[in-house]
């Protein structure tokens, strides 16, 4: 095999030793890498049940056939396990050069299985893996804990970190690395933290190989001047995502006072024009020639990197207008290993339920001091709040009872992001269908919805959202490269087809990809079903706020969600994905996607229709 290495690196903490799985190319054809892989290794060596915080749970690191070969935002790789937040799939994704030298160092993926009794680090290198101590960096910031790391291993080396809220099994704890990148929203971080796994350290010396060198260089050198060339490139390079503030508010999508509303009074503090005042540098992730990570000088005159998520949910979310002090709880949240999404969200499900007295001490709406308090309390799970918070907003509303559970805003138990969708079904059908939770990475399908027939709803949404769900989902998250060039600049698919075939000799057209997907989706929706026993349409609804209380602010005043109309679209969705009208993948689906021995397992715990 070309383009891939073939092999995928086992690593036992328990007993301290490696394996190496030579797999074969029916297993790259029919999953291709990324979370394709890891839904594969989940779902075939997981034990039905396990616990996502015990030894018998699974970390995987799976990059694809592209990644850290020439081309474009290649960089990038997928993390994945049993999710410690929905107990069901879990992924994220995150740009480093942990990506590029874990294919250097002769690897595809590496799974961590068992559970250390000790603090460790694990080495990946060359072909080889090694657990080494980590007394010295248990306890400390993921930015320190991966400064000392470097000094070690050298400034080419790959890591991923955990911080404080990993150790202490935060359950949306995340993976970070290079101080400003984070992936595994769904508690990859706490995973990690259960194995007593600080850090990750690849190093290698060998570039993955391609079926042909020269077309892949020649190709990529013309993908980057192609994406250099596009019009929107130089605002791009000055506001990367954080352009995304000023359109949320115009359209009356952001996130404010925990999805109460979709505008904030004090939106251009935070905006992109906002963050170029205080803009001191650029980063991102390697192979990148579009690099969206704009360093800031925060309140407390750090540097750090933002993007729209955090500031939206460290911001407006929590009715703080200030850039530079949100940016403060987005470098705290890094530096704690959290995921800024979701300790948003439970902050603000924290000062929603102070404020309707379900819960006291809470910090009021806009109060900086209180959240970046809270923020560390959750990290430490210190003190009665942080503990419940630490749980995630789907288990606390669970403990404060029904009254609560109205204003949790999650989707299987996975925080929303930041899109406020009272008055946008088809977003709000993506979050209800999202294969993680609540996540816009598989379908923002926002952006087009505002521009069309935006309160409908309709089967031309249910197919966007599908879709979208087969490109961002199937495709970008198999390959894995990132799928910002085509989102943000309007880069062609068709480049992906070429570049995959100069990397591995493969051809393929964009719907062999596309089905591709759908064999990914159809297997992750089996694994939930596996896990939760069965399944409910009640499992891929959307939170309770958006479809029982009316916005009161901005052009949608007086809008909320119809769960009628709701209905009629997770129907038709699930019609069209070849799954029963309870979400369940149909037996005959499972055959045609070449998932027979799924619909086998799967036949032994529900009823599959055909
Ligand atoms: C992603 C989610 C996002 S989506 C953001 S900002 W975004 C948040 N970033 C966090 C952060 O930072 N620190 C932190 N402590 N927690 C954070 N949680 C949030 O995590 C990110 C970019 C972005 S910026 C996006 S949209 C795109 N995401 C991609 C994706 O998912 N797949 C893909 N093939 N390409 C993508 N390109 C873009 O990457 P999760 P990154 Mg992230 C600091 O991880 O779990 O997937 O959740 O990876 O390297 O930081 O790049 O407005
Ligand atoms: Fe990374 Fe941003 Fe480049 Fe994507 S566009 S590869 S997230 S720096």
């Amino acid at each position: 095999m070309l383009g891939w290495t073939g092999r995928i690196l086992f690593y036992d903490l328990s007993r301290r030793r490696s394996r190496v799985w030579e797999y074969d190319g029916d297993m790259a054809l029919k999953f291709f890498g990324g979370r394709g892989y890891a839904a594969k290794i989940l779902w075939d060596m997981v034990p039905r049940g396990a616990d996502p915080l015990g030894p018998e749970n699974k970390l995987v690191f799976a990059a694809g056939p592209l990644t850290g070969l020439p081309g474009p935002s290649t960089g990038k790789l997928v993390v994945a396990a049993k999710s410690p937040l929905t107990g069901g799939y879990g992924d994220g994704n995150l740009g480093s050069l942990a990506a590029v030298q874990l294919r250097r160092a002769g690897f595809d993926a590496l799974v961590v299985e068992g559970a250390s009794d000790r603090p460790v680090y694990l080495l990946v290198e060359d072909g080889k893996a090694e657990a080494l101590d980590a007394d010295d960096l248990w306890g400390l910031s993921t930015f320190e804990a991966e400064r000392r790391l470097r000094e070690r291993h050298g400034k080419g080396a790959g890591i991923l970190v955990i911080g404080p809220a990993g150790e202490n099994l935060v359950r949306y704890a995340t993976v970070v690395s290079q101080e400003g990148r984070a992936g595994g929203r769904p508690g990859m971080g706490a995973v990690m933290g259960s194995k007593k796994l600080k850090a990750v350290v690849f190093v290698g010396s060998k570039d993955p190989e391609a079926a042909d060198p020269a077309e892949l260089k020649r190709l990529a050198r013309e993908a980057y001047e192609d994406i250099k060339s596009k019009p929107g490139y130089g605002f791009w390079m000055r506001q990367g995502t954080m352009m995304t503030v000023q359109w949320a508010q115009e359209n009356s999508v952001l996130p404010t006072r925990n999805f109460s509303e979709g505008v904030f009074e004090e939106a251009s503090s935070i905006d992109g024009y906002a963050m170029e005042k205080a803009k001191i540098a650029q980063r991102g992730c390697p192979l990148c020639v579009m690099t969206c990570g704009n360093v800031v000088r925060d309140a407390e005159e750090s540097p750090v990197e933002v993007d729209y998520e955090n500031i939206a949910m460290l911001g407006s979310n929590l009715a703080i207008g200030d850039i530079r002090r949100v940016a403060v709880l987005n470098r705290l949240a890094d530096m704690l290993g959290l995921d800024t999404i979701s300790a948003g969200n439970a902050i603000g499900f924290a000062m929603e339920a102070g404020e309707k007295g379900l819960l006291s001490d809470t910090p009021e709406w806009g109060d900086f001091d209180a959240a970046r308090r809270l923020l560390e309390d959750i990290a430490y799970r210190r003190g009665e709040l942080g503990e419940l918070l630490s749980l995630g907003v789907k288990r606390a509303s669970e403990k404060l009872g029904r009254e609560a559970e109205r204003f949790a805003v999650h989707v299987k138990g996975l925080e929303v992001t930041g899109y406020d969708c009272h008055a946008a079904p088809g977003m709000a059908l993506a979050f209800g269908t999202s294969p993680i939770g609540a996540h816009h990475k598989d379908a923002w399908v926002i952006a087009w919805e505002v521009k069309t027939d935006r309160l409908a709803y309709s089967r031309d949404k249910v197919e966007k959202v599908i879709w979208m769900q087969r490109i961002r989902g199937g495709m970008f998250e198999t390959l894995v490269a990132c799928r910002l060039p085509w989102i943000e600049l309007g880069f062609d698919l068709n480049w992906y087809p070429r570049l995959i075939k100069a990397a591995t000799g493969v051809s393929v057209t964009l719907d062999d990809l596309f089905e591709l997907a759908d064999r990914v989706y159809a297997l992750i929706r089996a694994y939930w079903v596996r896990e939760f026993g069965g399944w409910s349409r009640e499992m891929d609804w959307p939170p309770r706020k958006w479809f029982e209380t009316e916005l009161t602010k901005g052009p949608y005043k007086g809008h909320k969600l119809d769960p009628d109309g709701y209905g009629r679209m997770l129907s038709w969705y699930y019609e069209a994905r070849g799954w029963d009208e309870r979400g369940v993948p149909r037996k005959s689906t499972l055959e045609r996607l070449g998932l027979s021995d799924v619909a086998s397992a799967l036949s032994e715990i529900v009823s599959l229709k055909e």
